[in-house]
């Protein structure tokens, strides 16, 4: 089974970019799973939030987390490197990988339907307290447990293919073999003390070695909504996920993707 999701989820986003009027385009996809029961799922409610679902909250015989990881193509990572604002080219990134989650969370949901079984359809973001800026499902968190990657010290989750995409989740109630997640770190501060580079390319003086403030972060986000009036909520900046040793690949595996 694990093999049959993983088809459908590469396959569904080949297609997707070529059939679809697109700017953007991403690497092929990584999935992994992980059990509803995972014991780990609970912990996300003293490490994130009380309030953090589980997944037995979307489905009550949930069987399976699947998480997924939609790398973008290298030219769109490049594209925001340079300036204090997101390049056109991420903005369009953000909101079309956003419209790619929910339209490949419905096929998810469809194909499921077709085998007999049901699935969660939860959305990219925007699910979290605008106040507390944190969400009730962490993707990243969620994509932890199931073996995706790991954290780096710019927060995100990095992946064999590095941190520079999007991440979703799908609980079903199909069972699937969890995935085994790999041991030690991906990020060269957390591994060895070293590099911090995304600490020194943060923009909004937001992200520091020891501290992340979400809400600054939030601020500059909405300064390049207001930058681009005309392309729906824009709310990016990205400037701590490029150009980095683990944007494009983990830095400390010798066999990179
Ligand atoms: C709320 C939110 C924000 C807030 C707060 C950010 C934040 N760090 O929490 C704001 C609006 C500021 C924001 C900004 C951005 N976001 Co945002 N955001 C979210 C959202 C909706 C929820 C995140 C959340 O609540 N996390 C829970 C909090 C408590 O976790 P945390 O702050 O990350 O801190 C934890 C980690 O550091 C972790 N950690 C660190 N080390 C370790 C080690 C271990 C072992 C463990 C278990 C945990 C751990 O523990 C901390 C506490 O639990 C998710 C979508 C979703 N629903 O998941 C997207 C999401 C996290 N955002 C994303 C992105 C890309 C961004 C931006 C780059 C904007 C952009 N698109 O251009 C910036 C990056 C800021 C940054 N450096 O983190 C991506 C991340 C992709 C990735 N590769 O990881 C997500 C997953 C959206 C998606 N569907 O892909 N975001
Ligand atoms: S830039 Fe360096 S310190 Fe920052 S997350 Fe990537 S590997 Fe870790
Ligand atoms: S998204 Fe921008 S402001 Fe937020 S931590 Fe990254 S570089 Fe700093």
């Amino acid at each position: 089974m694990q093999k049959y999701v993983k088809k459908l989820i590469i396959d569904y986003v080949q297609k997707y970019q070529v059939q679809k009027d697109l700017l953007t385009r991403w690497r092929e996809p990584l999935i992994a799973f992980a059990a509803a029961d995972d014991q780990h799922f609970l912990e996300l409610k003293e490490s994130v939030s009380p309030t953090h679902a589980l997944p037995q909250d979307f489905l009550a015989d949930a069987g399976t987390v699947i998480a997924y990881f939609l790398p973008f193509e290298k030219s769109i990572l490049n594209s925001n490197v340079e300036g204090q604002y997101s390049s056109r080219e991420w903005v369009l990134a953000y909101l079309e990988t956003n419209q790619l989650i929910a339209d490949l969370n419905h096929y998810l949901n469809e194909e499921c339907t077709k085998l007999g079984y049901k699935s969660s359809i939860i959305p990219a973001t925007h699910n979290f307290d605008q106040e507390r800026l944190i969400s009730d499902w962490s993707h990243r968190h969620i994509a932890y447990i199931a073996g995706l990657g790991k954290f780096g010290l710019n927060k995100m989750l990095i992946t064999a293919k590095g941190c520079g995409g999007r991440i979703g989740s799908v609980v079903t109630n199909m069972k699937i073999e969890p995935t085994l997640p790999e041991p030690g770190e991906y990020c060269l501060y957390k591994a060895k003390g070293t590099c911090q580079r995304c600490v020194q390319r943060c923009v909004g003086g937001a992200l520091k070695a020891d501290t992340f403030d979400r809400k600054r972060c939030y601020q500059v986000l909405m300064t390049n909504d207001q930058h681009n009036p005309h392309l729906g909520l824009a709310d990016v900046c990205g400037k701590c996920m490029v150009n980095l040793p683990c944007t494009f690949a983990n830095p400390l595996d010798s066999n990179k993707v």
